[in-house]
């Protein structure tokens, strides 16, 4: 921006003021015992993700182990994590669902 040639000067307090607030990925992670119609379900139902979607994202986890579904604010990012093992362990199931930042 107009303030590049300051950067190594600027303030912390305005750098802070310009930075772009974190993004987090939320990331499903394979298991040998969830069903596959579950993982669907759960992508479909928090992610809003029609069913040929769904299907992708879930085999993807599957065979490489798990997979980036969507990114996120770290507000955003924290609650769909915890929605989504809240409802996995309400159904005794043990799918796991993380976040990292980008
Ligand atoms: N590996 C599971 C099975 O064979 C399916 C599965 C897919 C589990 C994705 C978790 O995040 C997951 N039933």
């Amino acid at each position: 921006g107009e303030n590049d040639h300051n950067t190594g000067l600027v303030k912390e307090a305005e750098k802070s003021k310009l930075k772009r607030p974190p993004m987090y990925k939320v990331v499903l992670n394979n298991d040998d015992y969830t069903p596959m119609d579950f993982v669907v379900e759960v992508l479909m139902k928090f992610f809003a993700m029609d069913l040929d979607r769904a299907n992708h994202i879930m085999f993807r986890v599957h065979k490489e182990g798990k997979a980036v579904v969507a990114t996120y604010s770290a507000e955003i990012a924290e609650t769909k994590v915890a929605q989504v093992n809240q409802y996995s362990r309400a159904n005794e199931h043990p799918l796991l669902c993380t976040m990292e930042q980008e």
